[in-house]
């Protein structure tokens, strides 16, 4: 990892949406490296970001089946509640806080610049999106500044909110003339950074996809994975000799950096492998990798959900301490930009 700002501890921090079940592309993009952080002994603190979801409209009982859902899916996936921080956004009123002060750092033009904002809004009227969308990057720069981290492992679709976020620490620092917040370091590693949709290859694998055709769902039984892989769109050539040649073919291309990140190997080594056989071939192998590494997760996300109880109690834990790393983090900024403390 790279150096962040050197006073500050080593501390991971990222979160996903629970807008929607969780993808593969949230999978191998964002949980399954958020595992691989924890078991290298970083201090990991993740999050279920379900204030971030009502950005968008979300039926009340559908988003808390889905946080808990998501939390399952962590848990199935290998972060173990003890030696990482689980929880979910709204169980910690810091996040909230912090945005305000930061909505107040940040600058518009800075929001209106963001391809995601511009992606979520393209063809529609901007003008009746909700305000809290606009301010999507600033609630999350509060997310990640709110305990210090210094990296935020990501999918390559989060670079520039992670841009934005170094923009809001340093401005902070500047116009309060501290050195308070750390210049966090994203962390964009691996073969499937950007899962793409299996229906175009030009967009990326969403859960608000309309079509479920276009994503693998963490909770997939095996036959909907393999169809899906079966029926994903992919051109009549066979795979090519040299990683070179799959410059223009996004769809074979999203499939090789697939099996790359599943199989843990590189693409150039699945071209290896696979160079010159056509996708009659690579499909039912990516499908039995597929399978063999998707199952147990939804099998015991199953088993997980069937106790909610238990995921609740896991929540409200993981609150509590990261509320206890967060709180001293807010005390300290809200004095910094002046607020008096006075209630007993
Ligand atoms: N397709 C993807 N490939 C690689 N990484 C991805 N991530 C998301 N999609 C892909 C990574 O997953 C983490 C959590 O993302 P999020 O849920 O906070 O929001 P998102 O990026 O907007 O994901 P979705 O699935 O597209 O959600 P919706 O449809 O609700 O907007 C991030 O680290 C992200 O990079």
């Amino acid at each position: 990892m790279a150096e962040a700002t050197s006073k500050f501890t080593p501390r991971i921090f990222s979160g996903i949406q629970p807008s929607g079940g969780l993808t593969l592309g949230n999978y191998l993009g964002a949980l399954k490296r958020f595992v691989e952080k924890q078991n290298e002994g970083i201090e990991t603190i993740y999050c279920l970001v379900d204030l971030h979801a009502i950005t968008v409209w979300q039926d009340p009982e559908k988003l808390r089946a889905q946080t808990r859902e998501a939390a399952a899916g962590f848990l199935a996936a290998g972060i173990d509640p003890k030696r990482s921080i689980l929880f979910n956004q709204s169980q910690v009123p810091g996040h909230a806080q912090l945005a305000w002060i930061f909505n107040c750092v940040a600058r518009m033009g800075w929001m209106g610049r963001m391809t995601q904002w511009k992606d979520k809004t393209a063809g529609k009227n901007a003008e009746a999106e909700s305000l809290g969308l606009f301010a999507y990057p600033s609630l999350m720069a509060a997310d990640i500044l709110l305990y210090h981290a210094t990296h935020v492992p990501v999918g390559e679709d989060q670079k520039q909110h992670l841009e934005l976020t170094r923009d809001i620490a340093a401005k902070f620092n500047h116009d309060y003339g501290v050195d308070f917040f750390p210049i966090t370091e994203p962390v964009i590693e691996g073969a499937a950074t950007r899962v793409m949709s299996l229906r175009d290859g030009s967009k990326k694998m969403s859960k608000s996809d309309p079509s479920d055709a276009s994503r693998i769902n963490l909770t997939d039984e095996a036959d909907a994975i393999s169809q899906k892989f079966r029926k994903a769109k992919t051109d009549p050539e066979p795979l090519p000799e040299t990683l070179d040649g799959l410059k223009d073919r996004p769809e074979a291309k999203n499939l090789v950096n697939i099996y790359a990140a599943l199989a843990e190997m590189t693409p150039e080594a699945v071209i290896t492998e696979f160079g010159g056989k056509g996708f009659g071939t690579f499909k039912p192998a990516l499908v039995d990798l597929a399978v063999a590494k998707l199952s147990p997760i939804s099998t015991e996300m199953k088993r997980l959900m069937a106790d909610p109880a238990e995921i609740d109690r896991i929540l409200g834990d993981g609150a509590e301490r990261a509320d206890a790393i967060a709180s001293p983090i807010l005390r300290q900024a809200y004095d910094i930009v002046g607020m008096i403390r006075s209630r007993p």
